[in-house]
C-alpha cells in the first residue's frame, strides 16, 4: 500500500482513553446507576421491549474488574453514512477484546447491514487492524443502508450468529441503526439467544444526541473540514471582492452542521431549517432575507459576501412542503406515465399548472425553471420527489438576484451581484479524524466492550464530560430505550429514537441570533483553517463550538 507521510504518522498516534478505562482490563469496575425510563410513551415502549426496558444507567470506574471470565466472539458492522472516526471504533474494540484475552475473535461483516444476513465477513488480526489506525473512511469493512428490523431478517441473523458462536453484535450507526439495534436486542433476548447487542452513535449531521449523548461521532471532523473551506472561500471572496458564495453543506433534515460552521467562520448569512419552520417563513422571504444583506453591504461598498444553506432547508419551508406533497399527488401511479410522454416543458409545464391547487402552482411558478424540472425529474424509488437533491444553494442564489433586480428598478439597490455555488458533504464525511474524534471514537469501541463483558445488552456505548479534556471523559452504558418514543412512520406507530433538532432555545442558537446582524453587514469572517494533528492542545485538541457552549 502507498502511505502518505500523515498516513503513517497517524498510524503512530496513540488515542487517548478515559480515565478510568485507563490502565488495563483488570481494573475496570462497574457503578450501576439508576433505572431509566424512556423519555415519552413509557407505557407502550415497556410493552414492545418487554426484557430491555428500564434497565439501570452504568458508569465504569476503577476497581477491580468483576464480569465474569468468557470466550468472546463478536461481530461488528458500520450501518449508513460514512463518519470521521469509524475505524477506531472497530480499533478501540478489536484492542479491548485482544486485551482481555487473545484467543476472543472480532468478525467485521462486510457493507453494513447487509453483511450480517448474507453472512459475509472477515476476522480481524493485528495486520489488518493496524491498517486502519486513526485513518478517515469505513473502508476497513465497508458500510451500507440496508435496514435490519423484520423478524424474517432477525431470524437470519440469529443463525448467522449461532454458526459463528458470537456473544455479541455492535453496530455503529445513526439515529436508525440504533432504534434496529435496540429491537435485535429485544429480540435476542427474547429468543434466549445469548447474543448481546449494543449500539455506537454516529453521524456527521449531529442529530443524534440527548441529555446523555453529547455528541455523535464524526460531527467534529467533518464540521472542521467544512469549516476550512468556508473560511478559504470567505478569505477569497474578501481578497477579490466580487462573488457573493452560495454554500450548501450536507445534514440531512437537522441545521447542525450548517450551525456549527457559521460559529466557526461568522459568514454573512446562514440559514437554519428549524427556525424557517418555527417563522413559517416563505420562500420569497427568506431571499428577502439574503437580499437585505447584499444591499447593505453594497452600500458599504461590499459586493460579496458568504451564505450557508443547510441541505434539508426547503423542507422546513411549509409552502414548499405542501407544494412537495401536491406533486407526489400529481404523480402518483400511473400518472407519472402520462406526464413522462407529454412532448415538450411547455406541456409538461400546462400538466402542473391544471394539477396543483392555485396556491401550490404560486409557489411553483416562482421557482427558477431548473428548480421546477429538478421537482419532475429527480424521484425516488417510491415516486417522490427527492427534496435533498434539489440544489438550493442555486435556488436561493437565483431568488436574491431577482429581488435585488427589483430594488435596483426601485432605485434603493446600486450594487452588483455575481454568485458563485459549492456543496459540501461527501468532502468531509471520510477526512482523517480529528484528534476529538480519534479519541473519542476509539474511547466508544473500547467502552463498547467493557459493557459486553459485564453482559449488558440494548445499550449504546456512551463517553460523556466532552467538552473537558479525555483524562476527564466519563465512559458508560445508557438503555437504548432510554433515548426511545412514538413517532408516525410511513403511516404506522413506531418506536424510535427521537432525533435531534437545533433548539432554538439552546446556547448555540442564541450564540449565532445574538451575533448575525453585525456578521450580515460587516466583514467578520473567521479562518479555521485545517485541522491540525500535531502541536499545541489548545490548537489539535479543540472540540466544536456548539459542544463548546452547550456545556457552558
Ligand atoms: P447518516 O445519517 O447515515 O449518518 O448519513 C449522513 C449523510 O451524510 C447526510 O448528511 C446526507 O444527507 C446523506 O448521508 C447522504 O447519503 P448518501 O451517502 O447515501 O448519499
Amino acid at each position: 500500500m502507498n502511505l502518505s507521510p500523515l498516513q503513517k504518522a497517524r498510524y503512530a498516534y496513540e488515542p487517548k482513553l478515559p480515565g478510568m478505562l485507563r490502565g488495563g482490563i483488570s481494573e475496570i469496575s462497574v457503578k450501576v446507576g439508576a433505572a431509566t425510563e424512556s423519555v415519552a410513551d413509557q407505557d407502550k415502549i415497556k410493552a414492545l421491549f418487554p426484557n430491555t426496558y428500564g434497565k439501570n444507567e452504568i458508569t465504569f470506574q476503577k476497581g477491580a474488574n468483576t464480569s465474569a471470565p468468557k470466550k468472546q466472539v463478536v461481530g461488528v458492522i458500520l450501518s449508513g453514512g460514512q463518519a470521521p472516526g469509524g475505524h477506531n471504533v472497530v480499533c478501540g474494540l478489536y484492542d479491548a477484546i485482544k486485551a482481555t484475552d487473545r484467543g476472543n475473535v472480532l468478525l467485521g461483516f462486510k457493507g453494513g447491514p447487509s453483511g450480517l444476513i448474507e453472512d459475509d465477513f472477515i476476522e480481524f488480526d493485528d495486520e489488518y487492524i493496524d491498517e486502519y489506525r486513526n485513518t478517515g473512511g469505513f473502508d476497513i469493512i465497508g458500510s451500507g443502508r440496508t435496514k435490519l428490523e423484520t423478524e424474517e431478517q432477525f431470524k437470519i441473523v440469529t443463525e448467522v450468529a449461532k454458526k459463528h458462536g458470537l456473544t455479541a453484535i455492535v453496530i455503529i450507526g445513526g439515529d436508525d441503526s440504533n432504534t434496529n439495534a435496540a429491537v435485535l436486542a429485544e429480540y435476542m433476548a427474547a429468543h434466549n439467544t445469548g447474543v448481546q447487542v449494543i449500539g455506537c452513535p454516529k453521524t456527521i449531521d449531529g442529530d443524534l444526541k440527548n441529555e446523555d449523548i453529547e455528541a455523535s461521532f464524526g460531527f467534529d471532523t467533518a464540521t472542521k473540514t467544512y469549516s476550512e473551506l468556508i473560511g478559504n472561500i470567505e478569505r477569497d471572496a474578501n481578497s477579490a471582492k466580487k462573488y457573493w458564495h452560495f454554500i450548501k453543506v450536507m445534514g440531512r433534515s437537522a441545521s447542525h452542521v450548517a450551525l456549527e460552521c457559521a460559529l466557526e467562520t461568522q459568514p454573512n448569512i446562514c440559514l437554519i431549517g428549524e427556525e424557517v419552520a418555527a417563522k413559517k417563513m416563505s420562500l420569497s422571504a427568506i431571499a428577502d432575507y439574503i437580499a437585505d444583506s447584499v444591499e447593505k453591504r453594497a452600500a458599504n461598498g461590499d459586493n460579496f459576501g458568504v451564505a450557508i444553506i443547510p441541505e434539508g432547508i426547503v423542507e422546513f419551508v411549509p409552502e414548499f412542503s405542501s407544494l412537495i406533497a401536491e406533486i407526489n399527488e400529481l404523480l402518483a401511479g400511473a400518472k407519472t406515465e402520462e406526464f413522462n410522454a407529454l412532448p415538450d416543458w411547455a406541456a409538461k409545464y400546462d400538466f402542473i399548472k391544471k394539477g396543483l391547487s392555485a396556491e401550490a402552482f404560486a409557489v411553483f411558478d416562482i421557482l427558477p425553471q431548473f428548480v421546477q424540472q429538478q421537482l419532475f425529474l429527480e424521484r425516488d424509488p417510491h415516486g417522490n420527489v427527492q427534496v435533498s437533491l434539489i440544489e438550493s444553494e442555486k435556488l436561493f442564489a437565483e431568488m436574491v438576484k431577482e429581488k435585488l433586480a427589483a430594488r435596483k428598478a426601485a432605485g434603493t439597490y446600486k450594487g452588483k451581484f455575481a454568485t458563485q455555488h459549492h456543496f459540501f458533504g461527501y468532502e468531509g464525511r471520510c477526512a482523517f479524524p480529528s484528534n476529538f474524534d480519534a479519541d473519542y471514537c476509539y474511547s466508544l469501541g473500547y467502552n463498547a466492550f467493557m459493557l459486553i463483558q459485564y453482559g449488558y445488552t440494548g445499550y449504546l456505548s456512551k463517553v460523556s464530560n466532552l467538552s473537558r479534556p479525555a483524562e476527564e471523559w466519563v465512559a458508560g452504558g445508557m438503555p437504548i430505550t432510554k433515548m426511545m418514543n412514538i413517532e408516525r412512520r410511513n403511516g404506522e406507530d413506531k418506536p424510535v429514537i427521537r432525533k435531534a433538532l437545533v433548539e432554538l432555545d439552546g446556547k448555540p442558537f442564541k450564540y449565532f441570533e445574538s451575533n448575525r446582524e453585525k456578521w450580515a453587514v460587516e466583514t467578520a469572517f473567521t479562518y479555521p483553517g485545517a485541522i491540525q494533528y500535531y502541536g499545541p492542545s489548545e490548537v489539535c485538541d479543540l472540540t466544536t463550538r456548539t459542544l463548546a457552549l452547550e456545556k457552558g
